[in-house]
């Protein structure tokens, strides 16, 4: 097993670690670009809760423009090309199941898969991002909580008749983000996240979500079994 760098030994200005950082820090531009709309979506799919989600999606707008300005002290020009095609199937999806009305579809997708994905990314880059994106990060991954938990929150008020869809949208979203994970896995690795580690958190923070919105223990493990082999 190779011994990873410690933080002390990252040369945040080197070329390789900039050619690494040009895609990971796009992919996290373009989550937050397309949290910030899928949140203005959400508030349309249910007005009762309109105010609450115009507020998320400003709050993705405001992390869009943190990690932008993290990219520039570092005089990195992200890859926006690259991340779109990263997140486009994951996209397209939220944009059919919100085209059909399919809100628990949506929440599935950004409130929790997309959330976790973010909140576990965010903790394993925290420890050894540079000082100015460390205090970045650290003030976004708060935010995320609370998006989570609008997901989390709304699911379990209507578990009973969501249950059959969450596991659908699960079953066809949980693999993506597996496929999504080892498209990056080298970058994630020069940037010192390793993917073992990103696994890990995000099965924690998923099962809890999923374990807070009513499912049992047993189809948890049944639910996250899914794609794991992607
Ligand atoms: O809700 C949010 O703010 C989520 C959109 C942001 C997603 C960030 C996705 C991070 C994946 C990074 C993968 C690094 C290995
Ligand atoms: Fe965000
Ligand atoms: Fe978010
Ligand atoms: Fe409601």
């Amino acid at each position: 097993m190779q011994q990873l760098p410690t933080k002390s030994e990252i040369d945040y200005k080197s070329e390789t670690y900039k050619d690494a950082y040009s895609r990971i820090n796009a992919i996290v531009i373009e989550g937050e670009q397309q949290a910030y709309e899928n949140y203005i979506r959400l508030a349309e799919l249910l007005p009762g809760h309109q105010e609450e989600l115009i507020k998320l999606s400003k709050m993705e707008n405001r992390h869009k423009k943190g990690f932008e300005s993290c990219g520039r002290n570092l005089e990195v020009a992200p890859d926006m090309q690259f991340a779109k095609e990263f997140f486009a199937q994951l996209h397209d999806n939220f944009q059919k199941a919100a085209s059909e009305g399919k809100v628990v579809t949506c929440l599935l997708i950004q409130s929790l898969i997309i959330e976790c994905f973010a909140i576990a990314a965010y903790h394993i880059y925290i420890p050894v991002a540079d000082e100015y994106a460390r205090k970045i990060t650290e003030n976004v991954v708060k935010d995320e909580y609370s998006h989570l938990n609008f997901g989390e929150v709304w699911l379990k008020e209507h578990f009973t008749e969501s249950q059959a869809e969450l596991e659908a949208a699960n079953r066809q979203n949980l693999p993506l983000v597996w496929k999504m994970l080892n498209q990056v896995e080298e970058d994630a690795r020069t940037l010192v996240m390793e993917k073992d580690a990103l696994v890990e958190d995000f099965m924690i923070q998923y099962g809890e979500a999923l374990s807070n919105i009513g499912f049992t223990t047993r189809d948890i493990m049944r639910m996250s079994a899914y794609g794991l082999t992607a």
